[in-house]
């Protein structure tokens, strides 16, 4: 199945919060194995990335023409990525903290080969401004994760739309 989570109100932007409530939501719907969590710019340029699960979790967008197709950094998990349901539960999902850009992706990491992608240019939306607090938190991840991810998730669907290609989900996810 095919969600796409994107956030209501005003309030500022949380990635990762939407990457929660997307498996939470497929979840309701079936009993999924395999996740695979991908921003919207982003265009796979190879179909030999597969976009599947592997016995590691696994970074897809490995090389983006932003980035001169390579690796801006070794650790870098953002933009798409794959794991299972058990790997995800593992590590408890994705942090609820990081308010704004950035940082929400620098926890996990593993990189592929044929990771080519596209991303679509486009501006830094409002109440997406880099979070000063990103460096801060990241940190603190092994402290927090255990208490701080879909096990802490909290949020409010407020409209789903069963389109014939993906299901459109929009979601209050809270504030700061
Ligand atoms: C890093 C961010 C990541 C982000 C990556 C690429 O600096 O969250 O840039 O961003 N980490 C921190 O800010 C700590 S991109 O140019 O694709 O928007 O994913």
């Amino acid at each position: 199945m095919f969600i796409m989570s994107g956030q209501g109100g005003t309030e500022s932007f949380n990635r990762a919060k939407l990457l929660n409530v997307g498996y939470t939501e497929a979840l309701k719907d079936h009993d999924y194995g395999c996740f695979v969590f991908s921003d919207v710019d982003l265009i796979p340029m190879d179909d030999r990335n597969t976009y599947a699960c592997f016995d590691q979790p696994r970074h897809l967008s490995v090389s983006i023409d932003k980035f001169g197709f390579r690796l801006p950094y070794y650790q870098i998990f953002g933009g798409a990525s794959s794991m299972s349901k058990e790997q995800f539960l593992k590590i408890n999902g994705f942090s609820n903290n990081y308010w704004g850009w950035g940082g929400e992706d620098d926890d996990i990491y593993n990189s592929g080969v044929v990771g080519n992608c596209r991303m679509i240019r486009h501006d830094r939306d409002k109440k997406n401004e880099p979070n000063p607090q990103r460096f801060n938190r990241l940190a603190h991840t092994r402290e927090n994760m255990g208490k701080d991810g879909i096990n802490s998730l909290t949020y409010t669907v407020t409209s789903t739309e069963r389109l014939p290609l993906y299901t459109y989900i929009t979601v209050e996810v809270g504030k700061p």
